[in-house]
């Protein structure tokens, strides 16, 4: 199997936990500048992770956790954990909206409509995730938590949300801290 992806995406990261100490290969791709034609050769909707493993080629990290767990022979996800998957995707999603308008120069304040949506939706959302961490929903080292480590260690480390008045995430941060893959995959280390 061959990982496309790169060392900062927290959507790649939740993957590469998924994927632990199984055997690939992971290419780090600079999806903005040199890598760009490998992936347009292998993924029309330009976004990262994909994976590829044989004949299959696979995009989108909850398909690719969808293909690994059948694959691997995991336990298939509730729909309350699909909706945890949700949650954390739309405001990941938005972060991800924010952090490439900010770095096109763009103004992503309240003022703007569109922005405003963006930040409305990352603050309801993440309220309902710690909301759910204060209840033990991300106890385990699941699918899930993984997804929502990911998420909360890279916005911090772009400063994209204030985690200070949500305390159970930021417990959960320090309680997976040490993780198998964890400091491997810090994106810290591809800044
Ligand atoms: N729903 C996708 C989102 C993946 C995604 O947005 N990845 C970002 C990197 S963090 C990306 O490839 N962005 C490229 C772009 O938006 O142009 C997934 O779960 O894999």
């Amino acid at each position: 199997m061959k990982l496309l992806g790169s060392g900062t995406s927290p959507y790649v990261r939740r993957t590469r936990l998924l994927l632990g100490d199984t055997d690939y290969e992971f290419a780090s791709l600079d999806i903005y500048g040199a890598d760009r034609d490998e992936l347009r050769q292998h993924n029309p909707a330009l976004k990262i992770p994909m994976l590829i493993d044989g004949e299959h080629s696979i995009y989108d990290s909850r398909v690719i956790a969808r293909y690994l767990s059948e694959k691997m022979g995991m336990e298939s996800l509730s729909w309350a954990q699909e909706n945890q998957l949700t949650l954390i995707d739309a405001a990941n999603d938005s972060m991800v909206t924010v952090a490439l308008s900010k770095r096109s120069g763009l103004d992503t304040g309240n003022e703007i409509d569109f922005y405003a949506l963006q930040h409305e939706r990352i603050a309801r959302s993440i309220d309902a995730l710690s909301e759910m961490a204060a209840d033990g929903v991300f106890d385990a080292w699941h699918y899930p938590s993984m997804c929502l480590f990911c998420l909360v260690d890279w916005a911090e480390m772009r400063s994209l949300f204030d985690f200070s008045s949500h305390h159970p995430l930021l417990d959960l941060r320090e309680r997976f801290a040490d993780r198998p893959m964890i400091a491997e995959t810090d994106p810290r280390k591809a800044l």
